[in-house]
């Protein structure tokens, strides 16, 4: 097993999260046909990395591509896209493919997307090795975005998180949770976070989504997600950070006031996109209390923080709304 990239805070640093110092970790062009590539996923993988790429084409196709690494930093990223074969359905259309999730449960990686089955909807599928990939039926009706699952059944189901949505840049957005006996039929749908009021914590105000699979910690799970609000130039993402009850996680327990990584630096406030922190994926380590967040930056780029997990579950009860 190769350690999870780490990186010490920096003294000068008061934030409760920093940044890789050689961000980006991704270019925009990693591979020859890719316009950007951002919001991708990432898991420990034998004895690296393996993961699933966002890359848009430069006709602004969005797909997923496979991707390895040794070191979870620099990836080989496949020049093809992933070719799903039927997983626990027949083959289902998919115009489109963007912002992948990746867990292991149980015997197999599953991972989730943005799938474009007449607009955006949940898209699930899974694989064994990162070479053969099986889609299964979507998780939902159109239109919904940001589906990720809980690394573990909940009281016997498999859960999930999502944000339902419109079919195009949404201006609203609520956190759910879903849950299934087998992966292919959902419900018992709950409200889990709602964006917040502009005058409690404005960032938060417009819309919020989860980001990277939610981690158990003492304190229940912690969940990274986006927080939105809408300026007079657009959109602007930034990272918060939310616990909800571990048996029962449709309940919150506490979410950050403030955000705890916003766009600041040039390749997150200037891209294709200006101003996106969008996180999608963490390497964790409990014992070492290290965590590693991939988030697509300017949806642009992919690029890297740090934190520990006992400051950020800290921070988040000292700090919430
Ligand atoms: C969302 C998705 C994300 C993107 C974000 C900011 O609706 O399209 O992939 O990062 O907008 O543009």
């Amino acid at each position: 097993m190769n350690a999870m990239p780490w990186q010490d805070k920096p003294e000068n640093c008061n934030d409760v999260m920093w940044r890789y110092s050689q961000n980006p970790i991704i270019d925009r062009y990693a591979i020859p046909t890719s316009n950007s590539v951002f919001n991708s996923a990432v898991v420990p993988f034998k004895d690296g990395f393996a993961g699933v790429f966002r890359c848009d084409n430069k006709a602004v196709q969005m797909n997923i591509f496979a991707g390895f690494s040794k070191g979870g930093i620099n990836w080989d990223i496949e020049h093809e896209p992933i070719k799903m074969k039927a997983g626990n359905t027949n083959m289902i259309d998919s115009e489109y493919k963007y912002d992948p999730r990746v867990v292991f449960i149980e015997d197999r990686f599953w991972v989730t997307w943005c799938n474009g089955y007449n607009g955006p909807t949940i898209g699930i599928g899974y694989t064994f090795d990162f070479k053969e990939f099986f889609q299964c039926e979507n998780a939902f009706l159109p239109f919904n975005r940001n589906g990720v699952l809980f690394p573990k059944k909940i009281n016997g189901k498999y859960a999930m998180l999502s944000r339902p949505s419109d079919n195009g840049h949404t201006p609203f957005g609520d956190i759910y949770i879903s849950y299934s006996p087998d992966m292919k039929y959902w419900g018992e749908h709950r409200c889990v976070m709602k964006a917040s009021k502009f005058q409690d914590s404005a960032w938060q105000c417009t819309k919020v989504g989860a980001g990277p699979i939610p981690i158990l910690t003492d304190e229940g799970w912690l969940m990274l997600y986006h927080g939105v609000i809408n300026t007079c130039n657009g959109f602007r993402y930034a990272m918060g950070a939310a616990i909800l009850d571990e048996n029962k996680p449709e309940e919150l327990k506490y979410r950050t006031q403030p955000y705890i990584l916003g766009p600041a630096e040039t390749y997150e406030q200037i891209g294709d996109v200006p101003n996106v922190v969008f996180p999608c994926a963490a390497l964790h380590d409990i014992k070492e209390d290290k965590l590693a967040v991939y988030y697509g930056a300017a949806d642009t780029v992919v690029a890297l923080a740090f934190g520990r997990i006992s400051e950020i579950v800290s921070f988040t009860k000292n700090n919430s709304l």
